[in-house]
């Protein structure tokens, strides 16, 4: 059997922000496990990703630091591209969209379209911001849905009810970066047909979600956009950050973001090329026929790689140059909330992956996430949960396995695989089962249930404690030592072959596994053999996995809960009176204070407001010692509703600034006002 091509791409991420844990279970993890998993399987793959450095996100990050989107670009480009290396992302190549090299794939495509008369030149009003002299991108406006009213909508499109409309349509809108009503004014811009493609893009996706078992979700996505029929996209922009529009006259027009970042893809096959030192290496890929292309993605790109980027490369195979394949499968995944909500930068919620891995290990959040993969729904991270599968699963079932049975080996056989004797029931129900577990794992792997084979093999680790116990070495050392040799073999063998079972989920532990074996990784159908021989000596076992402590848990969440309350909003909203004297903000006066244990932000506060005293805990303990903050007559909202923080109840808010150096200062008043009166 020939190898199989594999290509295999994963989103590209914007270059405007750290990618966080939601980012890795969408379109990274899954695709790294299959990645790795192929490749030891013996199949002939690249695995292709790289940052998206153009488009509206990146000129709105820049021009809230007001400093250029090139700056932007090259700190989130390098963030990323470390946070995935640490969190043990496989890539071929990790490329950017802003080298030269993408900008002529690009412009390639484009020019091709163009000179085969397929774009359509379309004068369409677009809203101008008078006041910043410039055209707004879709981003850049709000106003009210004309469908569904929602009053934050998009130029162009509702996040609200999911309608495209024509800007012209939006009402009140209003720009972003004045907050000017903006005026429409003509300009004219560059159509790509889309709607010539509908019936061959219909037979794509019936055919290929049918032969090749394409998810629900994205077949049920498809299928909307389908229905409502395809019209023509504009695929320029009055920008000045992007490709450029290769033609004369274009100035100060771009490719949509979108047009060219999907040819990322292909420009960072280019380059990898380049780098192996053989040019043309991408075309076995791209334009190889046998080759099947997977592209992992979060269900928010669905549309782009299932509907527009199969069209330009329709519409590129229907000219005379070499041709390319097409997707055959987009395992789009849902998403991944953190801790009940969506993660949100604005408001501080979550964890981005940079900083997750200061704190702790990647493969305790590989497995966990990879457990609770958002494949079918969304799914949601808990500091809880991540604690649990890394203390009852990695460290109670699979690290107590592989310890134990080293840790005998080492003392009654001197490290050295025992000799297999007469096999009883118990050890061959045990051989059978691990010998049939890689092409088991393989099926779920193979059909992009990913989440699925990772908790299958987590089985195999339960089945082997359980088949160490029940044999009860530690007895049979005493009484019947052939027995107990045996017992060991088995269990060994069983530890190679989930060793490199887990090595795409949990890389790092494997490879550690694969060191106290003194053993290499096999073929992956070759590893529920006996590939350990008898005698083999062994390597000292070191420990995979350290419970986490439920400190370091609880910290975090406090963190979460100090952050996630206490940002202000981005946008000032102008709000009329009456909307101010909903909040009762009132003067209380602190009667008693003490340090909320194991917390180092939290001080709980008995204070009085007029007569009536409550409970506040406030995130102020790294700037006020309890002593401080005695006494004072301090600013609350009186009116908040109760929250609980690290199982505490807090009734109401003491306001407090930052001051430049991030010190708090509370804000105060002196003795002379009377606590309870109201601020107004
Ligand atoms: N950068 C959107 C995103 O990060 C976009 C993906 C591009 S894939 C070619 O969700
Ligand atoms: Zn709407």
């Amino acid at each position: 059997m020939a190898t199989e091509k594999i290509l295999v791409t994963s989103a590209l991420p914007y270059a405007n922000g750290p990618i966080h844990l939601g980012h890795l279970s969408g379109a990274y993890l899954p695709a790294d496990i299959y990645v790795r998993y192929q490749r030891l399987k013996g199949s002939d793959i690249i695995f292709i990703c790289g940052s998206d450095e153009h488009g509206v996100p990146i000129t709105i990050s820049a021009d809230k630091e007001d400093i250029k989107p090139q700056q932007i670009i090259d700190r989130y480009h390098n963030i990323n591209k470390e946070a995935f290396k640490q969190f043990g992302m496989s890539f071929d190549i990790y490329s950017r969209t802003s080298l030269p090299i993408h900008h002529e794939t690009s412009k390639e495509f484009f020019l091709e379209f163009y000179n085969r008369g397929l774009l359509k030149e379309k004068k369409t009003n677009q809203f101008y911001d008078k006041k910043a002299k410039m055209f707004l991108p879709d981003r850049y406006v709000e106003g009210t849905c004309p469908n569904c009213g929602f009053e934050e909508a998009r130029s162009d499109e509702c996040e609200n009810c999911g309608t495209l409309y024509d800007p012209s349509e939006l009402k009140n809108p209003i720009s972003k970066i004045t907050g000017e009503a903006p005026v429409l004014k003509e300009t004219s811009h560059w159509f790509f047909p889309l709607g010539d493609y509908q019936s061959r893009l219909e037979e794509y996706i019936n055919y290929s979600s049918d032969k090749y078992g394409w998810k629900d979700n994205v077949i049920q996505y498809c299928k909307g956009w389908l229905k409502d029929g395809l019209k023509d996209r504009a695929i320029t922009r009055d920008l000045d950050w992007g490709v450029p529009v290769p033609l004369k006259g274009a100035e100060g027009k771009v490719l949509y973001v979108w047009f060219e970042a999907v040819l990322g893809y292909i420009s960072a096959s280019k380059e990898l090329s380049k780098l192996k030192g053989k040019d043309d290496l991408w075309r076995e890929y791209w334009q190889g026929e046998k080759t099947k292309y997977i592209a992992f993605i979060g269900k928010d790109n669905v549309v782009f790689h299932c509907i527009i980027f199969p069209a330009m490369l329709m519409a590129w195979n229907d000219g005379e140059k070499e041709k390319y394949i097409l997707p055959q499968n987009v395992p789009a995944n849902e998403f991944l909330n953190f801790e009940g909500k969506k993660f949100s930068k604005s408001r501080n919620w979550g964890i981005d992956v940079i900083d997750f891995l200061k704190i702790f290990p990647a493969d305790p959040l590989r497995y966990t996430l990879a457990a609770n993969l958002p494949e079918s729904r969304d799914t949601d991270f808990m500091w809880s949960e991540f604690q649990a599968r890394n203390n009852n699963e990695l460290a109670d079932i699979l690290g107590n396995f592989i310890n134990r049975t080293f840790t005998f080996v080492q003392k009654h056989f001197d490290g050295k695989v025992p000799t297999r004797h007469e096999l009883l029931p118990i050890d061959k129900e045990m051989i059978e089962l691990v010998s049939g577990y890689p092409k088991k794992v393989s099926e779920f792997f193979e059909s992009y249930k990913i989440r699925d084979g990772v908790l299958e093999i987590i089985n195999l680790a339960r089945a082997g404690n359980k088949y160490f116990n029940d044999s009860e070495p530690w007895k049979t050392i005493k009484t019947d030592k052939e027995r107990c040799a045996t017992t060991l073999n088995v269990s060994l063998q069983a530890i190679y072959t989930l060793g490199e079972l887990l090595s795409p989920v949990v890389p790092f532990s494997s490879e550690k596994i694969f060191k106290m074996l003194n053993a290499d990784l096999v073929k992956w159908f070759d590893s529920g053999k006996d590939n350990l021989k008898e005698g083999h000596q062994l390597n000292k076992p070191e420990i995979l996995f350290t419970k986490i402590e439920d400190e370091v848990i609880a910290k975090q969440k406090e963190s979460l809960a100090a952050e996630g309350a206490e940002v202000p909003k981005a946008v000032e909203e102008l709000i009329t009176y009456d909307d101010f004297m909903k909040t009762h903000l009132k003067i209380a006066e602190v009667i008693e204070a003490e340090r909320v244990p194991k917390s180092e932000k939290l001080l709980k506060l008995k204070i009085k407001i007029g007569d009536e005293e409550r409970q506040i805990i406030a995130g102020i303990a790294k700037h006020y010692s309890p002593e401080d903050i005695k006494g004072k007559k301090v600013v609350v909202v009186a009116n908040l509703k109760p929250a609980k923080l690290m199982g505490l109840e807090s009734q109401g808010m003491v306001l407090a600034v930052e001051n430049e150096k991030g010190e708090l200062q509370v804000l105060s008043v002196d003795n002379s006002v009377k606590s309870g009166v109201r601020v107004k």
